[in-house]
C-alpha cells in the first residue's frame, strides 16, 4: 500500500510539473511579446513567468496611486512615507511581525494525520479571513473614489467665510461616486441615481458635500427614506431585480407618492445613465446657509459642473455594457486619471437672500423635490476640482470613507429642509454598524487635517492614545483644557442663530409641498425631441417590466398630470388607453440649462477606435494614433488578432474582444475579411464567416451608426461601411480619402458628444 501511494504521488507531481512547465513556455512567449503598459495594467512592474524566490521589499504602488494622507488619528502631520503604511519588508510574517517559513501547509500529526489546534498561523490566517467583509452601505453600495484637488476662486468671500473657498487655497479632496440601488458587485450602467460625495480636508475641519447627480429626491421628509429605498431595493421574496427600478414595488410606490415624481422623471431621462462619472453635474440637493466674515447669512444651492460637459449613455449602450463591461464607470475613472487625463469640475452656487419665508421667486427653497432653474440664478462658479490620484486600496479607502452631511465647517450651516435633517441623523448611526464601532473617524481616509480635541475616549478600534485625566469640561486637571474657542476669531463653527417661528408641535407639511407635478412639467418641456423620446422608452419599459396592470395604470394617470403626449406615447407602449388628468396642466416655463443638447464640450479622454485589417494599407495608422493621443483622447486600434499587426502596430482590442459600446467615435482604415476565428461555432457574434467584411466590424459599424457616433472612414475603409449597410450621405458619417482629414471632421462631431440629428434608439 506504502508503495502505490509513493507511485500515485510521484504521478502526480510529474503530471503537476508538465502542465506547469507547458503553462511557463506559453507564459514566456506572451512576456516576450512586447506589450504596452496600457492604464489599468494590475502591477508596478510587469511580472516575469517564474515564480519570484529571492527576497525583495515590497513592490512600490503604481505612480498614479495615492493614499489618505499620513497623519495621526487625532489629525497631525507624520513623516511616515507611503511604503511604511503598508506591508513591510521581505519576509512573510504573522500579523505580529514573527517571519513565517511556511505558509502552504497546515500543521499536522504526520503528512496524513489530522490539523492540530495548535496552529497558531493556520488559526490566524483563517480568523482573519473570515472577518474579511463588513456590512455594504444600505444604499450607495457601489461605488468607486478617488483623490484629487480643490482650489478656491476667492468670490465666495461676500456670502461664506469658510477658508477652503478663499483665492489660490489647495485643499486635498476624496471623491466617491455611486450608484444608489445595487449591491457592491452590481453593474455600473444600471439607470440609477449616481452619488456625488466629496470629502474636503480643509484646515478648518472636515466638509462632507455629499450629493447626487439629480438635484431633487424622491421624498420631501426624511422620514420617507426608509420607504422609497425599500421600494427601490430588489422585492424581498425572491430578491430580483438587482439594482433597478423596472420593477412593481418601485413603480406602485412612486406612482401613490406623487411628491416622488420629478426625481423619477430625472432617472426615466438620460442623466439616469450617464456616460463616466467625468461627464456628470453634482447637486447638494438642499438649500444650505453660509455665513461671511461679518455674520451676514445668504442660502445657497451647490452644484458641480463637469469641464467635460453632460454626456449619457443611450438605453441599449448601457444594457450592454452591463454585461461586457460592468465596471466600466469604474474603470472609466480610473484609466483616465492613470493616463493623466485628470477629471474636472467646478463648483458653483446659486444664491439666494435669506429671508424669513425662505423662497425665491415662488419656489420653497426648503423643498427637496424643487429646483431653481438656472436661468432665474446663474449657478456663480466658486473653485475649482481636480481628480489626480487612484486608491492603492480600494477596501482602505473607497470602502472605509464615511461621509456625513453634519461634518461642517465654519461659513457653512444647515437649514430646516426636513429631508437634510433626517440626514443629520442617519450617517454617523450607519457608520457604527457598518465600520464596527464610535472610532470610524480615526480610519486613515477620514482622519481630518486639522487638530482633533474631542474629548470622545475609548470605543472599539481607538486607535489614538490619549492622554490626560480628564476627558470632560469643565476640568481643572488637564488644565482646562480643551478650551472653548470663544467665536469666529477663534475659528469656531457658531450654529447661525435663525429665527424658529413660533408654532405647534404638528406631523404636517407647508402647504407648496404639495405642489407635486409643477417642475416634473417643466422639465419634461425642457427636453429636446430626442431627449424626450428616450423619456418615453423609458417610461415603456420600466412599466413593461412591472407584472401589475393597476400599477401601470395609475403610473400613467400621474404622467397625464405632466404631458398628455408623453403619457399617450408610453400608453400605446403598453397597450393601455391613456387616461386624462382632472386637474388643469400647470403652467410653467421651460429651462433650456436642463437639457443636455446645443453645445460643444473639450474632447479630452474621449476613446476613438481604429479598424484595421492586416492585410490591408496600415500606414498611417501609427500617426493617427499619435494624433489622437496629442490631442489628449484615447486611440484604441482594433485588429483581426491580438498582439501587432504586420506593421509592427500594437492592438488593444481584437474583433472577438471589441464592442461598439467602449468607443465614442469609430474611424475605419480598412475592410477586413473574416478573421480566422469569425465562426459561428466558435463566437456568437459571428454569423456570416463569408462576407466580405468580419461580422463583430459589420456589428461594431451597424452599433456605432445606431448610436449616434461619429464614423469616419477613407480608402477600403469605405467599403466596409457599404458592407456594413452604414449610409456615407449623413450627418456624422465622415469619408475621405486621408486619415488625418477625416479624424479632424470626427473631432469636431465629438465636441457635441453624439451626432443627435441622427435618430438615437432607445
Ligand atoms: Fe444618503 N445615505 N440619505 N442621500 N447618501 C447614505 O450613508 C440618507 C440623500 C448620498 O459614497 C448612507 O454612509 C437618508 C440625499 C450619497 O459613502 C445613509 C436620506 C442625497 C451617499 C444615507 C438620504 C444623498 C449616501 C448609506 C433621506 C443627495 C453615498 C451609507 C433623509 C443629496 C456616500 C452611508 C458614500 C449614503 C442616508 C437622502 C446622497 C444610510 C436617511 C437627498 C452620495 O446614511
Amino acid at each position: 500500500m506504502a508503495d502505490a501511494g509513493r507511485t500515485a504521488r510521484v504521478v502526480k507531481n510529474a503530471v503537476r510539473s508538465a502542465v506547469t512547465q507547458a503553462a511557463e513556455v506559453a507564459l514566456e512567449k506572451v512576456a516576450g511579446l512586447d506589450t504596452p503598459r496600457a492604464p489599468g495594467v494590475p502591477a508596478a512592474k510587469p511580472p516575469k513567468v517564474a515564480e519570484p524566490t529571492k527576497p525583495i521589499e515590497p513592490l512600490p504602488p503604481k505612480p498614479d496611486q495615492t493614499g489618505p494622507d499620513r497623519r495621526t488619528p487625532t489629525g497631525a502631520e507624520t513623516l511616515v512615507t507611503r511604503d511604511q503604511v503598508a506591508q513591510q519588508g521581505k519576509f512573510l510574517t504573522t500579523s505580529t511581525g514573527a517571519r513565517l517559513r511556511d505558509t502552504d501547509h497546515s500543521l499536522k500529526a504526520g503528512d496524513r494525520g489530522p490539523t492540530l489546534l495548535q496552529d497558531h498561523h493556520l488559526r490566524e490566517k483563517i480568523t482573519h479571513f473570515d472577518h474579511e467583509r463588513i456590512p455594504e452601505r444600505v444604499v450607495h453600495a457601489r461605488g468607486s473614489g478617488a483623490h484629487g484637488v480643490f482650489v478656491g476662486y476667492g468670490n465666495a468671500k461676500p456670502i461664506c467665510r469658510a477658508g477652503f473657498l478663499a483665492r489660490g487655497k489647495e485643499t486635498p479632496v476624496f471623491v466617491r461616486f455611486s450608484t444608489v440601488l445595487g449591491s457592491r458587485g452590481s453593474a455600473d450602467t444600471v439607470r440609477d441615481t449616481r452619488g456625488f460625495a466629496t470629502k474636503f480636508y480643509t484646515d478648518e475641519g472636515n466638509f462632507d458635500l455629499v450629493a447626487n447627480n439629480i438635484p431633487v429626491f424622491f421624498v420631501q421628509d426624511g422620514i420617507k427614506f426608509p420607504d422609497i429605498v425599500h421600494a427601490g431595493k430588489p422585492h424581498p421574496d425572491r430578491e430580483i431585480p438587482q439594482a433597478q427600478s423596472a420593477h412593481d414595488t418601485f413603480w406602485d410606490f412612486v406612482s401613490l407618492h406623487t411628491e416622488a415624481q420629478h426625481h423619477t422623471m430625472w432617472n426615466m431621462s438620460d442623466r439616469g445613465i450617464p456616460r463616466s462619472y467625468r461627464t456628470m453635474e453634482g447637486f447638494g440637493v438642499h438649500t444650505f446657509r453660509t455665513v461671511n466674515q461679518q455674520g451676514e447669512t445668504a442660502l445657497v444651492k451647490f452644484h458641480w459642473k463637469p469641464k467635460l460637459g453632460v454626456h449619457s449613455l443611450t438605453w441599449e449602450e448601457a444594457q450592454l455594457i452591463g454585461g461586457i463591461d460592468p465596471d466600466f464607470h469604474r474603470r472609466d475613472l480610473a484609466d483616465a486619471i492613470e493616463s493623466g487625463a485628470y477629471p474636472q469640475w467646478e463648483l458653483g452656487v446659486q444664491v439666494f437672500e435669506d429671508t424669513a419665508d425662505e423662497t425665491f421667486q415662488g419656489i420653497d427653497l426648503l423643498d427637496p423635490t424643487k429646483i431653481v432653474p438656472e436661468e432665474l440664478a446663474p449657478v456663480q462658479p466658486i473653485g475649482l476640482l481636480t481628480l489626480t490620484g487612484n486608491t492603492t486600496n480600494f477596501f482602505a479607502e473607497t470602502e472605509q470613507i464615511a461621509f456625513h452631511v453634519g461634518n461642517l465647517v465654519p461659513g457653512i450651516d444647515v437649514t430646516n429642509d426636513p429631508l437634510l435633517q433626517t440626514r443629520l441623523f442617519s450617517y454617523v448611526d450607519t457608520q457604527l454598524t457598518r465600520l464596527a464601532g464610535p472610532n470610524f473617524n480615526q480610519i486613515p481616509i477620514n482622519r481630518p487635517h486639522a487638530p482633533v480635541n474631542d474629548m470622545f475616549r475609548d470605543g472599539f478600534h481607538q486607535h489614538a492614545v490619549h492622554a490626560g485625566v480628564a476627558p470632560y469640561k469643565p476640568n481643572s486637571l488637564d488644565g482646562g483644557c480643551p478650551f472653548h474657542a470663544s467665536g469666529p476669531r477663534d475659528g469656531a463653527f457658531v450654529d447661525v442663530p435663525v429665527r424658529v417661528a413660533e408654532s405647534v408641535k404638528e406631523r404636517d407639511v407647508p402647504v407648496s409641498f404639495a405642489d407635486h407635478f409643477s417642475q416634473v412639467r417643466l422639465f419634461w418641456l425642457s427636453m429636446t425631441p430626442v431627449e424626450k423620446q428616450h423619456i418615453i422608452n423609458a417610461y415603456t419599459f420600466e412599466l413593461s417590466r412591472c407584472y401589475e396592470q393597476a400599477i401601470r395604470e395609475r403610473q400613467l394617470l400621474a404622467l397625464a398630470r405632466i404631458d398628455p403626449e408623453l403619457c399617450a406615447e408610453v400608453a400605446t407602449g403598453l397597450g393601455l388607453p391613456a387616461p386624462t388628468a382632472e386637474e388643469a396642466l400647470p403652467v410653467v416655463e421651460a429651462s433650456p440649462a436642463l437639457s443636455q443638447l446645443g453645445q460643444e464640450w473639450p474632447t479630452d479622454g474621449r476613446i476613438i477606435g481604429i479598424v484595421v485589417a492586416d492585410d490591408g494599407d496600415l500606414d498611417g495608422v501609427d500617426d493617427l494614433v499619435d494624433a489622437i493621443t496629442d490631442h489628449d483622447m484615447v486611440a484604441f486600434v482594433i485588429g483581426p488578432h491580438g498582439g501587432k499587426l504586420s506593421n509592427g502596430t500594437v492592438v488593444q482590442r481584437t474583433f472577438a474582444a471589441g464592442r461598439s459600446v467602449e468607443l465614442d467615435a469609430v474611424l475605419v482604415a480598412g475592410c477586413p475579411a473574416p478573421a480566422p476565428d469569425a465562426f459561428p461555432v466558435r463566437d456568437a457574434k459571428a454569423d456570416e464567416p463569408l462576407a466580405p467584411l468580419d461580422p463583430r466590424v459589420r456589428l461594431m459599424l451597424e452599433e456605432c451608426y445606431r448610436h449616434a457616433k461619429a464614423i469616419g472612414a477613407w480608402g477600403s475603409g469605405i467599403e466596409a461601411l457599404a458592407a456594413a449597410g452604414v449610409p456615407v450621405d449623413v450627418t456624422g458619417v465622415v469619408t475621405g480619402t486621408k486619415g488625418s482629414d477625416v479624424l479632424a471632421e470626427v473631432e469636431v462631431l465629438l465636441r457635441s458628444h453624439r451626432v443627435w440629428e441622427r435618430t438615437v434608439v432607445g
